[in-house]
Order: structure tokens, then C-alpha cells, then sequence
């Protein structure tokens, strides 16, 4: 037993599916105690959870509490998470923080790759992923979630990543750290709330068993790191693009003028967005997830049958 697994709690199903060899697939708690509102979060948990079983695979939603990562949630925990308010974002800096203190911990995109990869589980669904943030040249605001893209070997399945970030030089960086970009059903990268970031994915993969030989390759060589699987919004869920460009426009504006800084930027951005756009985008947000979560699940499946 590795000191690692002192940290680390299984939910019954979690270890169930575990010990069967079936296909699990991870999910992040920042979107439920950060990213949308109680009830709608607990509720768009289970109902992703369940999305994930009914295609075969086993969901292991990721969190911290009472001092140890939680490798799949009881219910009474989801319910922890939306309503306490008080969670901790936990990035793979934080990780320590909230083991050591015993506090509530919602883990981000690079938390829960730290977290899934200790679970030994390959594959991880979120919504979007954290980038260069614009302006970084000065701010020098790059999110962890990429570093920890380039070295840690799960697979994410997104909607892209919003356009509060500057997408072409969050590309840039993956492709400096040699991550590939993968997109599912179309040939460019999608931007979250809208289907098409205007720029090119790295390599177009539609099919869950040519997703999971390109991933089986890489890792196969021994080529250690993450791989982004981005597949955009269904488009009857899809936001108009001048309304959220002109709302991401104002929320950056903001964020300048009140001098957020660190890790409240991505916060403050994603509230005031939710805020501006009413209860829009929380409709976009719920379909996007539920269609990486299939996304996600299909590609566990075919992950798991590719092994040699
Ligand atoms: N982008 C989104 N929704 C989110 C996040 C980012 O569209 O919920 C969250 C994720 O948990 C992501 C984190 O890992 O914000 C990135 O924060 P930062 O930029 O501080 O690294
Ligand atoms: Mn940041």
C-alpha cells in the first residue's frame, strides 16, 4: 500500500467497479459547489452520475472531506458540497491545505487529475477547462490545470474552455507542454459556452474507439501527461456569440477595475458571468456537462477495452 492510499476514500460503488474492472469515470466538485447554484448543482451531479451508469461505466465524483479525497460521493456529501458555500478550491497547491485542516474541499480541474490519477482512474469529465488567462504577459495568470495537462496522465473531456481566457495562447502553451488537443465532432476547439473558439484542434477524433487508441498510444509509450478532449455544446443549448463576448467583455472589465487578483480571478469571472447572463447560461452549462459526461463515458468504455 502506497502512503498515498491513507489519503484517498473509495465510495462502496467506487470500489465495487474497481475491483470488477469496470470503466470509471471522474468528475470535478468545483462545478458543484463553485460553478452553479443549489439545487440545480446537486441536482445536475446525480443526474450526470447517473447518465455515466446508464452507459455502462462507473462515476466517481471527487472531493475532499474530513480530511481525505473522496473517490466517489454519498449523497450526503453532493449535499454538502452545494449548500455549504464555504468549500475551498482545491488545486493541486491547495491539495495539502485541506487534507491537513480537516476543511470542506472542492477540487479543480488539476486538483481532481491529481486525485484521479492516485485512484488509478484514466478518464475525467468537467465542463471547462482553466487556460492562459488574457492579458497573462503581464499578469503572468496561467492556470494550474495546464501544468498539471502536461504531466499527469488522465484523459479530460470539456466544452473547451471559456472565452474569459485567451484560448489561442492556452493552445499555444498545451502545445508547448505536449498536450494534445482532441475534438469530437467537429475540427475546432469549442469555447464553452459557444460550439466553435474560431481555432483548430489538434486532431479530430469522433469515434470513442479512435479517442481511446490515440490516448492507449501515448500512454503506452510512456509519454506521461493528460490529453484534452473537447466537444462542444449541443446546439439547441448553444448561447449567442455577441451576447457572451459582450458579457465576458464587461465581467473582464470589472475584474480589472476592483484589482481581483490569484486564484479569485477565475472565480469572480465565472460569477459575474452567471450574474450578467440571468439564468441563461445555467441551462448551457447543465446540457454541456451532460453531453461530456456520454462523451466521457463512451470514451472509458473503449479505454478500457484497448488495453494490450
Ligand atoms: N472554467 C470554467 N468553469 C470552471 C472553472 C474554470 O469554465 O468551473 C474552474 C475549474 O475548476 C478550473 C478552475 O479547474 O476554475 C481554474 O481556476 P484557475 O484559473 O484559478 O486555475
Ligand atoms: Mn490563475
Amino acid at each position: 500500500m502506497s502512503a498515498a492510499s491513507h489519503w484517498l476514500v473509495r465510495s462502496e460503488a467506487v470500489a465495487a467497479a474497481q475491483a470488477a474492472g469496470r470503466p470509471l469515470v471522474a468528475l470535478e466538485s468545483t462545478i458543484i459547489a463553485h460553478g452553479m447554484p443549489y439545487p440545480e448543482n446537486v441536482q445536475t451531479a446525480r443526474a450526470v452520475e447517473a447518465l455515466i451508469r446508464e452507459l455502462g461505466a462507473e462515476p466517481a465524483t471527487i472531493a475532499v472531506v474530513g480530511g481525505r479525497i473522496r473517490i466517489g460521493l454519498s449523497d450526503e456529501q453532493l449535499e454538502l458540497l452545494g449548500r455549504s458555500g464555504t468549500a475551498h478550491k482545491v488545486s493541486r497547491r491547495d491539495l495539502p491545505a485541506v487534507l491537513a485542516s480537516g476543511e470542506l474541499g472542492a477540487t479543480t480541474v488539476a486538483g481532481t487529475m491529481v486525485c484521479a490519477a492516485l485512484a488509478g482512474i484514466e478518464v475525467f469529465v468537467t465542463g471547462g477547462i482553466g487556460g492562459v488567462h488574457r492579458g497573462a504577459e503581464t499578469s503572468f495568470d496561467i492556470s494550474a490545470d495546464l501544468q498539471e495537462l502536461a504531466k499527469t496522465s488522465v484523459a479530460v473531456v470539456c466544452a473547451g474552455a471559456k472565452s474569459i481566457l485567451d484560448i489561442g495562447l492556452t493552445l499555444e502553451y498545451l502545445e508547448t507542454q505536449g498536450v494534445p488537443v482532441l475534438s469530437c465532432g467537429q475540427d475546432n476547439f469549442a469555447a464553452f459556452y459557444t460550439r466553435d473558439s474560431g481555432l483548430r484542434a489538434d486532431y479530430r477524433l469522433d469515434g470513442a474507439a479512435q479517442q481511446a487508441r490515440f490516448i492507449r498510444a501515448k500512454w503506452d509509450l510512456g509519454l506521461a501527461g493528460g490529453v484534452v478532449l473537447s466537444t462542444p455544446v449541443p446546439e439547441d443549448a448553444a448561447m449567442p456569440r455577441a451576447e457572451i463576448d459582450a458579457i465576458t467583455t464587461q465581467a473582464l472589465a470589472e475584474a480589472a477595475a476592483q484589482g481581483i487578483s490569484g486564484k479569485a480571478v477565475t472565480p469572480f469571472l465565472l460569477a459575474r458571468i452567471k450574474a450578467l447572463t440571468g439564468g441563461r447560461s445555467l441551462a448551457t452549462n447543465i446540457a454541456l456537462v451532460k453531453h461530456n459526461a456520454q462523451v466521457g463515458a463512451r470514451l472509458a468504455l473503449a479505454l478500457a477495452a484497448s488495453r494490450f
